[in-house]
């Protein structure tokens, strides 16, 4: 390995201590007999200080730099009041490891805003902006904490198949594949996989997985490749328990962000509440309500909340101090691996979960009685071939059990305060966006 000592490493008790800083050049300050060498690594900037009078032949080099060429500093520690981090490096050695080209097609350096589809364009560039690059050393913590928490709880970690026969969240939205003389299609969700492994008795798992959705529309919630962390669990009484999972390991993950991410959260300007509090629980009808009352407002689709009315439904309970609430129960979604309550003709096992305004995972308690499944799948016109080796999978003896899919994306987009869900993924996919 090259040798060199990370920016965070560098302190002020440092100082009188040779080190080597490798990194890309952020900023080049040119001030006559004097040239600021700014220093970026992953972690952060340092200021190299060349002086024509003091280091001539390095000052040289240093006038040569360009932006982003990949260089190593070796140097002095010096404490300095007026250096960003309070320290700046007096240098001893300087060597190009690599240029880079000119112009760039992006500003890392300066406060100039692109637009969104020209950072994605050049994103390789974009990502170096320390503000972005939090968001991916952010999101590594983030899932660390949530794969720890189910790792905690004796949870099995396991992969699921991204090549399907069908799909499991209903025909529309299926991205199809070429495999071999078969139709096939890329997966939309590991949900059924996921119930035939609690029939095999898994009892717990978790799969941090990919989904494909093959969305014709752009919102700044929707992508078309998404990162999903799944769930599910056996012997359950109900849903509440499902709840219960995804309530403790949302809490225990942004719990560890807050204490552990504090300079990704710095640089993103975030200020992180952790829900500590019980997150509320509240039927649908309880959700249209409050927003007739509060707001006035009555979704299109009175089966389904509607994007405004999730963000109202968000706004009312981050009022009360909850940005995580579930709604419990929607009449539109009699979905075949849905339970129904007895009697009840809406889907009242199923939850959501609205994080900051916007869902983050569905979920609910399944039906675990095939013949049940094969009446609703009947009654929907859901083709029962297509799903033959689900149905046999759960015929041998399936305990009652739930779980969730939680959108990652879609969680890291809300703990970084981010616009668009796009912004939360490094190369993400859109119905037009096939590149970088
Ligand atoms: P799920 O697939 O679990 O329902 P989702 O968040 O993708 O998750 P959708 O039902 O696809 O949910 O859509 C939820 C909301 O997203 C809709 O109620 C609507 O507000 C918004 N939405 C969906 N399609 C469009 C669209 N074409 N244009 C604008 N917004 C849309
Ligand atoms: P659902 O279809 O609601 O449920 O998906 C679960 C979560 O995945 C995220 N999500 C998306 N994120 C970005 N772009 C998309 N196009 C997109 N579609 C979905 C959302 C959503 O809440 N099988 C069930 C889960 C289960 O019951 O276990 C399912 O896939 O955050």
């Amino acid at each position: 390995m090259i040798e060199r000592t990370y920016t965070s490493e560098i302190t002020e008790a440092m100082d009188g201590e040779t080190v080597s800083v490798a990194g890309h050049v952020h900023e080049l300050r040119d001030l006559g007999g004097l040239v600021f060498v700014i220093v970026r690594d992953r972690d952060g900037l340092i200021q190299g200080v060349f002086k024509e009078d003091r280091e001539p032949e390095l000052f040289e080099q240093a006038e040569e730099l360009g932006a982003e060429d990949v260089v190593r500093v070796t140097g002095e520690v010096t404490e300095s009041g007026q250096a960003p981090g309070g320290v700046e490096l007096v240098p001893e050695e300087l060597e190009v490891i690599d240029e880079a080209d000119a112009p760039l097609p992006l500003e890392i350096s300066k406060d100039v805003d692109a637009d969104l589809s020209t950072r994605l364009d050049h994103r390789g560039v974009d990502l170096r902006q320390p503000e972005v690059m939090a968001v991916f050393t952010l999101k590594s913590k983030l899932m660390d904490a949530m794969e720890e928490w189910f790792q905690n709880e004796g949870y099995v970690d396991v992969e699921t198949p991204l090549i399907s026969k069908g799909g499991a969240e209903g025909g529309a939205e299926l991205f199809p594949v070429v495999y071999y003389e078969q139709e096939a299609f890329l997966s939309q969700s590991p949900q059924l996989y996921k119930q035939i492994l609690m029939a095999s008795g898994f009892d717990k798992i978790y799969e941090v997985g990919t989904a494909f959705r093959a969305e014709d529309f752009a919102t700044s919630r929707h992508v078309s490749e998404i990162s999903m962390f799944d769930v599910e669990l056996s012997y359950i009484e109900d849903h509440h328990d499902v709840m219960d999972v995804q309530e403790e390991s949302l809490r225990y993950a942004l719990r560890a962000v807050a204490d552990e991410a504090e300079r990704e959260l710095d640089e993103l300007g975030v200020d992180l509440t952790v829900p500590e509090e019980d997150f509320p629980r509240i039927t649908f009808d309880e959700a249209l309500d409050i927003l007739e009352a509060q707001f006035g407002h009555f979704p299109e689709d009175p089966t389904d909340l509607d994007t405004k009315g999730e963000r109202l439904l968000g706004q009312h309970f981050e009022e009360q101090g909850h940005p995580a609430f579930f709604v419990v129960g929607y009449p539109g979604e009699k979905f075949y691996y849905m339970q129904d309550v007895e009697g009840d003709d809406i889907a009242s096992r199923k939850f959501d979960l609205i994080y900051k305004g916007q869902e983050l995972s569905s979920g609910g308690q399944r039906q675990h009685d095939v013949d049940v499944m094969k009446e609703v799948m009947a009654e929907n016109d859901v083709p029962e071939e297509n799903f033959e080796f689900y149905l046999e999978g759960l015929s041998y003896g399936t305990p009652p059990h739930g779980g969730y899919g939680l959108g990652i994306d879609r969680l890291v987009q809300k703990v970084c305060d981010l616009d668009n869900i796009k912004e939360a993924i490094l190369f993400p996919r859109d119905p037009t966006r096939l590149t970088p």
